[in-house]
């Protein structure tokens, strides 16, 4: 999270304490829109703190707002802040987290039926003494029951984009403790789950005695569960506020795990503890059928004397178990990555055929080849200052033909995005020309002229057909009416679909990982429809996206779909979620010329030119 985000983040917190504690409007509004205005602002505010006359001429941010970003700036904090925190109850803080809960709404059950904590408002529900309470009916009840479910399971996991720089910086870490040899991620976070339950890190070293001392003491560590020679487990904290330790304390916090790992078994260890679980159970019953144990400690010879004692235990030599090539060509498996270690038929694939004998003509691989983030050469979803991102058409183009991209397009929302800044049709005709004017600038890469069309409740498009074929191409997304019925979404996407001058579907659910559930269309109907109309579906790489989500992306291939892998980029940082897009692409079995991102310039222009003619 970027200096402005955190501030924004800061100043929203202000307005909802505000008025949750009733406070003068004037006050609560003036915080909403400084949020507003720091979170759109292109420069870093922190950079301006020592200049509070260029701080005050920004529009929204009057003299007591630019003191508090000054404040912030400076010393990390807001004591302001910090005072109203200490006039609400710690809980109730969770309580106002529940979407759809208003300010005026937790003000009542505060002062009403003293709530301070989600437990209290559970209790309340549970024995039904809320329905007591003004403008708290059947129906409402229900609402927050439900966002508290959600919440409450959201909250367990992580998401992948917060779990997977600190894991790299924990490994970072511990690579630099004397004696290490070898340090690792596994578990889910190494499969590349969209959330993760908790980290696992493998490390080999001649120094076993220090690292749980070591490990308890990393910067972060807010709880030490257990701590030992062979395995440690620490609660650290998480923010979204990446590649460094989560310093802010808004950070949920997260279990990490630490074994240690004799050298010559790391292979076994790392598949072991890479899972999945079933996927496991696959292999070692691989291992069992060729008279083989297989365990995270190696794979063994069975000895077949009914001895329970594991292999290991018995001074048993392993066949294999120093790195997981060996342990996989010991079952003469070809590699299986980790992103498909799920047990949807990969091992199966992964055995060797066609070579020594084997039957069928299908060759020796099978699996398929997955695509990686260096395959990917363009961006076809992307804003700019137009509507809500940070950067104007020549530095996104300029970004993009720095990460090696041979198009850009860009794509700043439509009209029915009014809180996103979206394009009223007379902006999109300036933002064309704009677009084709930026060409001239920035050379060496294609700008195309597109747009992230909203899909409105109905499935229609929010511009004329007119305006839509003079752009390149149109990215269709659903923003707004999120929760419809599957069978009323459904038909919404079908249409939108459907309409010939649409490229892609974007985030196709509209989902928010921990935050809200999304649209629940019937997929089967989606990936026939989009296979029928050479439509590709987005896989949208923002970590709180990830949507199409893996288990879909895996349908779409089925379905012989094509998919887009796009970074949505408001942002010059966006550009870096792209990993976290291809991981979900690999999970669903992506191979690269089903991804349209992948293919040259040529082909890519001449498959959105189709739509054009
Ligand atoms: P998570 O943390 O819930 O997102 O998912 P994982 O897959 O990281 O699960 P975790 O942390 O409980 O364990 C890491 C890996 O260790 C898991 O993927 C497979 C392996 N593992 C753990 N417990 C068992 C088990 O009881 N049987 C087998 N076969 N493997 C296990
Ligand atoms: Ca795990
Ligand atoms: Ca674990
Ligand atoms: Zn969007």
């Amino acid at each position: 999270m970027s200096f402005n985000d955190r501030l924004a983040e800061r100043f929203e917190r202000i307005a909802k304490i505000l008025e949750l504690l009733g406070e003068d409007k004037f006050r609560v509004n003036a915080h909403a829109r400084a949020a507003r205005t720091v979170e759109g602002q292109a420069a870093d505010l922190s950079t301006l703190a020592g200049d509070k006359k260029a701080l005050t001429a920004i529009e929204g941010i009057g003299p007591k707002i630019a003191d508090k970003i000054i404040e912030f700036a400076t010393s990390g904090k807001i004591t302001e802040l910090e005072e109203l925190e200490a006039r609400v109850p710690p809980g109730l803080m969770r309580v106002m987290e529940i979407p759809g809960l208003g300010p005026k709404t937790v003000a009542m059950l505060w002062q009403q039926a003293r709530v301070e904590s989600l437990e209290d408002l559970k209790r309340i529900i549970d024995d039904g003494s809320i329905l007591t309470l003004p403008r708290m009916g059947e129906k409402s009840v229900e609402k927050i029951k439900k966002s508290m479910a959600f919440a409450a399971e959201g909250n367990k996991r992580l998401e992948l984009g917060v779990a997977m720089p600190l894991a790299e910086l924990i490994v970072y870490e511990v690579q630099k403790w004397p004696g290490v040899e070898r340090a690792a991620f596994a578990g889910s976070l190494r499969r590349g789950k969209d959330t993760i339950g908790d980290i696992d890190i493998l490390v080999a070293t001649s120094d076993m005695a220090g690292t749980g001392e070591r490990f308890t003491k990393l910067p972060g560590v807010v709880e030490v569960l257990s701590s030992g020679e062979g395995k440690s487990s620490v609660r650290m904290r998480a923010s979204a506020d990446l590649n460094r330790w989560g310093a802010d304390a808004d950070g949920q916090g997260v279990q990490v795990d630490l074994r240690v790992i004799p050298l010559d078994r790391w292979g076994a260890a790392m598949m072991y503890f890479t899972g999945s679980k079933e996927h496991n159970i696959r292999m070692r019953e691989r291992a069992l059928r060729r008279g083989q144990t297989l365990t995270e400690w190696g794979l063994f010879p069975n000895p077949d004397d009914g001895d329970p004692t594991p292999p290991h235990k018995r001074g048993i030599k392993p066949i294999a178990a120093a790195t997981e090539g060996e342990v996989f060509a010991a079952l003469e498996l070809e590699e299986i990555a980790p992103e498909i270690r799920e047990d949807r038929g990969e091992v199966d694939l992964a055995e060797h055929k066609g070579e020594k004998g084997g039957k069928g003509g299908d060759g020796p691989h099978r699996l398929p080849r997955l695509i990686e983030v260096k395959d990917i050469r363009s961006e076809l979803h992307a804003h700019t200052t137009a509507s809500d991102g940070k950067m104007s058409i020549v530095e996104l183009a300029g970004e993009a033909k720095r990460r090696g991209f041979h198009t850009i397009t860009v794509t700043d929302h439509s009209k029915s995005s009014a809180v996103a800044g979206g394009l009223s049709p007379e902006r999109l005709v300036e933002h064309i020309e704009a677009i084709h004017a930026a060409r001239k600038d920035v050379t060496g890469i294609t700008i195309l002229a597109g747009s992230e069309v909203d899909i409105l409740a109905d499935g229609s498009l929010d511009y004329e057909d007119a305006l839509l074929r003079r752009l390149d191409l149109v990215v269709a997304s659903p923003h707004a009416s999120l929760s419809q019925e599957p069978v009323v979404a459904t038909e919404r996407l079908v249409r939108a679909i459907s309409h010939p001058l649409v490229h892609i579907l974007g985030h196709p659910t509209g989902r928010l990982l921990n935050r809200r559930p999304g649209l629940e269309p019937d997929m089967r109907e989606i990936y026939a429809v989009a296979k029928a109309h050479d439509v590709a579906l987005e896989i949208n790489a923002h970590w709180m996206r990830l949507d199409l989500r893996d288990t879909h992306v895996k349908g779409a291939m089925e379905a012989g779909c094509l998919v887009s892998i796009d970074c949505d980029v408001h942002d010059p940082r966006d550009f870096d979620n792209l990993r976290y897009g291809v991981v979900t692409a690999r999970r669903g079995w992506v191979t690269p010329e089903r991804c349209v991102n992948t293919w040259d310039a040529a082909v890519l222009h001449e498959w959105l030119g189709k739509k054009r003619q």
